[in-house]
């Protein structure tokens, strides 16, 4: 008799059925206008799995450290449970005992899945500061930058800029035009982390269209922005954007149409930002002819455009993609600036946002709510890494490296243990990670699936998904909250994290600290009474569990009418910034102090050290962006994915002009390379890709040919083996996956695809 009950996932709500042993059906939510193909893919729960624990064989016969470099090449032996809980807990008191808790890397980054309780990285960080702290991370590779200067520019914490934008009910009615760097894609807004119960932004687009509003899509990717809202496409070339902001700007003081009573008022160090775009600072005029340059559009268009976006209501607005490259911080500033120089920064559908479509919520008018979490301690142990900058430490103990103004050391990381996150998919320059993942003793992991991370573990610990136990879902930027129940049985043994870190906790002395003395389902009916205590009208869990969802009362989309900084406008005094001066800040005498050569005072062009701009041997730029048909590299091995996989290999998109002079035609079998590595894609020839741009998305589970040799070549099509690995800059050290430039040439005789073979298992 198969059942059907509703839960969450990152990509929204679905009804599964289920046998109770495996899903056999996946629906839509009713309440959901725009459900997310992905959610076919849950039908994948019971594949690839992890069913034991599983141990690398040198590790358990010749004990930690013993033959690193066949980490990913070896097999696996399958032991008891207490066997190896047993040598997991032996091994953190060696390390912490006889290095110090600095030397367990626990930062573990990585979107796990939904659910308030069995949220994996608050699991994890939990326990290391149960078990007396560990050597964490600050950031997202999402976005590092922009969460480092925003609070230097408008004062405000980035999560509350997100929270507090625009929300699309007053673009619908006021906005006339909206400049998008990066688009706005649709494909992005199917996640949202934490849940969603609700997919709005198509309807959004389409009604601020039909309202008159006039969009312009400047991205090297057409479909960046829905077809169906007619929008111009600017093909800049990736990584010109500063640029074609400085022209922007430098279009408003020539013609006189900056908004300076609101430059005066609301801002700090314009007359500076002027000289520089005026180039009485450095002999150069960010003229539109400059631009176009840079940019390859024409000067006239940029010109024209800037006329045209101080005659009318105009919304700037940047994806998170344009801060995950090399100098990330800069173009963020730039378009804040921007906004500032057209003054309509509080006005209706006015002014700027930063990631509209990168998730469902931004612009839902949602105001964040604090929902049940499990509570975190404090590490006591303050050693960080900015989170992109993992192979670093692993490869340069003691080194120094920045970080928003302050200077740290790398320690020296004998253990890493990770929960809800896949680095083999997530990091730059794999091969460079693949050399740096030999130093540690140890690599402990808690994961549901053999990913390629899995594979290159010492110890893996079965992780049970959000299938198969009970929790609440919900993000607190959407309006609903979900019951989770489980819906089929945990697969082979596996655990939850939760039972996996109690179990340790009780070997290492701090069961009762990190348990509190609950079980996993005490802690869920224990955080909802919490909430509920705050939060009287909400329903008791029982009632919860019975209705499935409850839509909060307060906030509604599409009746909110949130306008971003619209306080800070009506009275600039009450209502100062954050910031130093209390206003927004085009110069930043903070950033200045910190003396950095690559994050100046103020916004500035740098020419990044890969681009089309000086094409090298590489002549085609990569990029890399979030893939359609999963959520990064989960569920690769589910139907949605696969169906859209060339070959069995991920699906590189490329110009039909860039195909011919390769010779490359439609499904052909292509090598996309670089100094730093080499993958197999699937060509795909479309127009809707920029000459000189080449799309691979992320997510493909990393396939080397030769596990044993870091430069292999990837089989699936990992665009991880091609990209860089160095920080944004010396503030905010974030992720710079798009600044990359490849090569491509068709292939035949490829060796088929590998990544979704497990690896070898022996049982003892
Ligand atoms: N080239 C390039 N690289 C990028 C990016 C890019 O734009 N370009 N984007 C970056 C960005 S923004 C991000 S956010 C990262 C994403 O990187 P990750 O968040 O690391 O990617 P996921 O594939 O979501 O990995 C989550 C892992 O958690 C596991 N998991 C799920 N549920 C549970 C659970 O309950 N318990 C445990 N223990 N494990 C669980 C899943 O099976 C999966 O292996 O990638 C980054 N990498
Ligand atoms: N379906 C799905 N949705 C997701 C995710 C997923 O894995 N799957 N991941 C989620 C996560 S973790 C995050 S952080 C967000 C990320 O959200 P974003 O960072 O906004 O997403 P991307 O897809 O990397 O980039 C958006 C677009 O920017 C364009 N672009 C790239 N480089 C440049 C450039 O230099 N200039 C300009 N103008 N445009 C450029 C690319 O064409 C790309 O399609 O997405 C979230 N949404
Ligand atoms: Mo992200």
């Amino acid at each position: 008799m198969s059942k059907r009950r509703l839960t969450v996932t990152h990509f929204g709500a679905f009804e599964v059925e289920s046998d109770d042993e495996r899903v056999t059906g996946v629906h839509p939510f009713a309440k959901d206008p725009d459900p997310s193909p992905i959610g076919r893919s849950l039908e994948a729960n019971g594949r690839n799995r992890v069913a034991r624990p599983s141990i690398r064989q040198s590790w358990l016969e010749s004990g930690p450290g013993s033959n690193n470099h066949l980490r990913g090449v070896e097999p696996f032996v399958e032991v008891e449970w207490d066997t190896a809980l047993d040598l997991v807990a032996m091994e953190i008191d060696r390390v912490r005992s006889s290095f110090g808790n600095q030397a367990m890397f626990g930062g573990s980054y990585g979107w796990g899945s939904a659910g308030r309780f069995h949220h994996a990285q608050s699991q994890i960080h939990r326990f290391m500061a149960c078990i007396g702290g560990h050597t964490n991370k600050v950031d997202t590779y999402s976005t590092a930058a922009a969460s480092t200067i925003v609070p230097h520019v408008v004062g405000t914490p980035w999560r509350t800029l997100q929270a507090d934008a625009t929300s699309w009910p007053v673009i619908a009615e006021h906005t006339g035009l909206v400049v998008a760097f990066g688009g706005i894609p649709l494909k992005n807004s199917q996640a949202q982390h934490g849940g969603q119960g609700r997919h709005g932004l198509r309807g959004w687009l389409e009604r601020s269209h039909d309202n008159g509003c006039r969009f312009v899509n400047v991205s090297p990717v057409r479909d960046d922005l829905l077809d169906t809202v007619a929008g111009e496409w600017l093909a800049a070339r990736p990584g010109s954007d500063v640029a074609v902001i400085l022209a922007l700007v430098n279009t408003l003081v020539v013609e006189g149409l900056t908004d300076n009573e609101f430059l005066d008022r609301y801002t700090v160090g314009w007359d500076d930002l002027r000289q520089y775009v005026l180039g009485e600072s450095d002999g150069i005029p960010k003229t539109p002819e400059w631009a176009a340059e840079l940019s390859e559009l024409p000067a006239a268009r940029i010109r024209a455009l800037a006329i045209e976006m101080a005659s009318t209501r105009t919304l700037v607005t940047a994806s998170w993609s344009l801060q995950r490259a090399q100098h990330g911080e800069q173009v963020y500033w730039m378009t804040m600036a921007l906004a500032a120089a057209l003054g309509q920064i509080g006005l209706p559908g006015g002014g700027f946002g930063l990631g509209y479509g990168a998730i469902g919520s931004i612009g839902n008018g949602v105001k964040r709510r604090p929902l049940p979490a499990l509570p975190v301690p404090v590490n006591p142990i303050d050693s960080f890494i900015p989170v992109a900058r993992i192979a670093d430490l692993l490869l340069n103990p003691g080194a120094e490296f920045t970080y928003d103004g302050g200077t740290y050391t790398y320690p020296d990381i004998h253990l890493v243990y990770w929960a809800g996150g896949n680095p083999f998919h997530h990091h730059q320059d794999l091969n460079r990670l693949l050399v740096a993942w030999r130093r540690p003793d140890t690599i402990v992991m808690n994961e549901p699936f053999w990913t390629a991370t899995a594979k290159r573990c010492d110890v893996v610990f079965p992780a049970t998904t959000a299938l198969e136990r009970v929790d609440i879902g919900g993000a607190p930027t959407d309006d609903f909250v979900f019951f989770m129940p489980r819906v089929v049985a945990p697969f082979g043994e596996s655990r939850d994290d939760y039972a996996v870190f109690s179990e340790l906790a009780r070997r290492l002395g701090s069961h009762e600290s990190f348990t509190e003395g609950r079980s996993a389902e005490e802690w869920v009916g224990h955080l909802w009474g919490q909430f509920l205590d705050r939060h009287p009208a909400y329903p008791t869990l029982e009632e919860l569990e019975a209705s499935g969802f409850i839509q909060h009362q307060e906030t509604v989309p599409g009746e909110a009418h949130n306008v971003l900084f619209s306080d800070f406008r009506a009275d600039p005094e009450t209502h100062r910034l954050p910031t130093p001066s209390g206003r927004i800040e085009l110069f930043s005498q903070v950033i200045d102090s910190f003396g950095y050569a690559d994050c100046p005072g103020r916004p500035t062009w740098f020419e990044p050290t890969e681009w089309l701009g000086s094409p090298g041997a590489f002549p085609l730029h990569l990029t890399s962006n979030q893939p359609t048909t999963r959520l990064h590299s989960q569920l690769d091995h589910g139907v949605t994915s696969l169906e859209h996989k060339v070959g069995g290999r991920e699906q590189l998109r490329l110009n039909p002009l860039d195909a011919a002079d390769r010779n490359i035609s439609n499904g052909d079998v292509v090598r996309v390379f670089n100094d730093r590595g080499a993958c197999l894609a699937g060509a795909r020839l479309s127009e809707s890709i920029r000459p000189g741009v080449v799309e691979l998305p992320t997510g493909a589970w990393f396939d080397p040919e030769d596990p044993a040799e870091p430069g292999s070549l990837c089989l699936h099509g990992n665009p991880n083996v091609l990209t860089k690995d160095i920080g944004t800059s010396s503030l905010a050290q974030g992720s710079t996956a798009h600044t990359c430039m490849v090569e491509v040439e068709p292939v035949t005789d490829a060796p088929p695809p590998t990544a979704f073979v497990p690896p070898r298992l022996i049982s003892s």
